[in-house]
């Protein structure tokens, strides 16, 4: 029995949690996954529709139908809405309507006929199947219960904090494939070699019960070792096993699947007799209909690096030739084309106010093989790197230091979209700067963080990107006080942020005007899923003005030092938290509080219309060090476990709360 019953609710239908009269709550969970759903939407508000039976079927894909016909819709003024949380709104317009593969087909509407609906979450052209919950001659192994030490473990940090071991030959994990796809994301972990460094097995794929291709599986980027060593500053970043207790057990690696499988064929994942790993963890897989190389940009619009020597078919360097590639475009006010092939660089490439295009992240890859660089640093007026693979051959922990994109200012109107990065130590490290957009990125097993956005960065747009399994912050607003300025005003919106093992899925700390909404946040290992992390360790500029709405945080929160965090860890530790909304936010099955307000700096922050399920200790926790106030304003807090209770406050009168409209006593 794992915690956190609803993520094993097995309904095939949307779970309907209404709360009172017309206005209800869905939470969609697929059967195949096991989870809430992700990359869709975690939660949909509907102000009104004239039939009691929910109109939403879910399918095994994720793909939702809309059932019910447009003159099956009542128009009912927002004023006879019935619901004792009068303060939930009713919204009369359509504020969404979207139509891809995986997407809900809404009817048209009219002023007459209205929904509201939301999405949280990237939106992603693959499906994530959780392992788990498949068929399994294996081993399932699950976290069974909130962490009593600070262990790290396998299932701690798998998505879903659950996966497959298969040990035996023979062992094998097999599903009905849900969508026509050519390509394959494996979430894995086999073993390390004995004295680290990692080794490669195979591992056979069938199809319809026939072998189709070998996958080649290595463990070199993941196992690290907490450690009194060299890298002991570096969060516990040591590949000698002799270094202490192992963490980053799960690696990322992509394949094409030959000749490609259709919906309906039956997958196996088995461990043959050549397959001689002592074991094979699957945690999840992402199974995608990779795009075909994009076309080249207009003729006479752009310069191709191979026509400058880069060769993406040969293992020799290309970065004297992507260079000279980038100057000559720059001066010709053209873009610098990268076809389909793998570029390696051993040096660090600098995009000053040039538009590079790649043929696609399954297409194009661009590979650093030099330590301590970067792959890409952005610099002057409008640089932007879309469709590429960025990586690196050497970085196997933090301090090794190869960075995927820097920013060197001045920057600005910047875009990164639509690349893929991996294996490197921050992924997109932000540093000043202005007017930029990350957009459509992944980012996989990093060993810092993936999207960060310091040091006077504002007016940036971080949305539609999904981040998973990154080794620190996976979206982060910080405001050093070793910049200039503060940052302001950075959306970050419609993120998924998966398994991290070190660091925090979403942080805010510091400046004003942040917005950071729509984002699905999920099974962070090591820290606070969504924080206000405000250490004297990392000093700041005061957090003046920020809105954090419509989120959901799913199983966030940690035992990290034994602190038992909270899902939402908002520490006001070195500097002052002000102006601060939190509203509409569903906080789901958290390891401890759902909210948890720590440090002794003045802290004032409002919580309107937030849902608290199912927490693991409190629903609100005020530690005793806390000082300030706070507005809880039709918040609920429930499903409860026994001996805990909604609202618990440590501080006493440092720590005033005024509430109105809350369901709880
Ligand atoms: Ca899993
Ligand atoms: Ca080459």
């Amino acid at each position: 029995m794992r915690f956190g019953a609803k993520v094993l609710k097995k309904s095939a239908k949307v779970q309907c949690e209404a709360e009172s009269g017309a206005l209800s709550w869905f939470l969609l969970n697929i059967p195949s996954l096991n989870r809430w759903l992700p990359r869709l939407l975690a939660g949909i508000a509907f102000s009104v529709f004239g039939q009691t039976n929910p109109v939403l079927q879910l399918d095994q894909t994720g793909a939702l139908t809309w059932t019910a016909t447009p003159h099956s819709w009542m128009p009912i003024a927002s004023s006879s809405v019935s619901s004792p949380l009068a303060n939930w709104p009713v919204v009369t317009t359509p504020v969404a309507t979207v139509g891809d593969s995986n997407s809900l087909v809404l009817p048209p509407t009219n002023n007459s006929q209205f929904y509201l609906l939301e999405r949280r979450g990237a939106t992603v052209p693959f499906i994530t199947l959780e392992a788990e919950a498949h068929r399994v001659s294996g081993q399932i192994v699950a976290l069974t219960n909130s962490p009593t030490s600070t262990t790290w473990s396998p299932e701690l940090e798998a998505s879903g904090r659950a996966f497959v071991q298969l040990t035996n030959t023979g062992h094998f994990l097999e599903f009905s494939n849900v969508v026509a796809a050519n390509t394959i994301v494996l979430r894995h972990c086999i073993p390390d070699a004995p004295t680290g460094g990692g080794l490669a097995a195979s591992l056979s794929l069938y199809v319809n019960g026939i072998k189709r291709q070998t996958l080649t599986l290595t463990s070199t980027n993941n196992w690290l070792y907490q450690t009194n060593g060299v890298n002991s500053s570096e969060n516990g970043q040591d590949n000698d096993p002799a270094g202490g207790p192992a963490h980053v057990f799960w690696n990322e690696e992509r394949y094409f699947i030959t000749n490609g499988v259709q919906q309906g064929d039956t997958l196996r994942l088995q461990k043959d007799a050549a397959d001689t790993a002592a074991f094979y963890r699957i945690d999840s897989i992402d199974l995608e209909q990779a795009p075909p190389p994009l076309s080249p940009p207009p003729a006479g619009t752009y310069l191709n690096v191979t026509s400058y020597g880069a060769n993406g078919a040969d293992n020799l360097d290309d970065s004297t030739a992507i260079k000279n590639c980038l100057i000559a475009a720059k001066a010709q006010g053209k873009i610098v084309w990268m076809p389909p092939g793998t570029y390696y660089q051993n040096t660090s490439i600098t995009v000053d106010s040039v538009t590079v295009q790649g043929a696609g992240m399954w297409h194009t890859s661009l590979i650093q093989t030099a330590e301590g660089t970067r792959n890409i640093a952005i610099k002057g007026n409008a640089p932007k790197v879309y469709d590429l693979f960025v990586g690196n051959s050497v970085t196997t922990y933090r301090a090794s230091g190869v960075y995927g994109f820097t920013l060197t200012s001045p920057c600005t109107n910047w875009v990164i979209e639509n690349v893929w990065i991996t294996h490197v130590s921050a992924a997109i490290w932000i540093t000043g700067g202005s007017d930029g957009v990350v957009r459509g990125c992944r980012v996989r097993l990093t060993y810092a963080d993936a999207i960060n956005l310091n040091k006077g960065a504002s007016r940036c747009l971080v949305e539609q990107n999904h981040v998973r399994g990154v080794g620190d912050d996976g979206l982060a607003i910080l405001a050093d006080l070793s910049g200039a300025f503060p940052s302001t005003n950075n959306i970050l919106r419609n993120n998924t942020v998966m398994a991290n093992w070190w660091g925090h899925n979403c942080d805010l700390a510091g400046g004003s005007g942040h917005i950071i909404e729509n984002n699905y946040l999920a099974d962070n290992s090591h820290a606070g899923c969504f924080t206000i992390n405000l250490p004297s360790a990392y000093p700041m500029y005061p957090l003046t003005g920020g809105v954090v709405r419509r989120n959901t945080i799913l199983r966030g929160g940690s035992n990290f030092v034994g602190q038992k965090r909270g899902a939402l860890w908002l520490s006001a530790g070195s500097t002052t938290v002000s102006n601060v909304l939190f509203q509409e936010n569903f906080v789901l099955d958290s390891l401890f509080p759902a909210i948890h307000l720590v440090g002794s700096h003045n802290q004032m922050i409002t919580f309107e219309r937030n849902v608290l399920d199912a927490s693991g200790t409190e629903g609100i926790r005020v530690n005793s060090e806390v000082n300030g106030s706070g507005t809880f304003i039709s918040n609920i807090v429930r499903n409860l476990k026994p001996g805990f209770t909604q609202y618990t406050n440590l501080a006493g009168g440092d720590y005033q709360g005024t509430f109105s409209g809350n369901s709880w006593p």
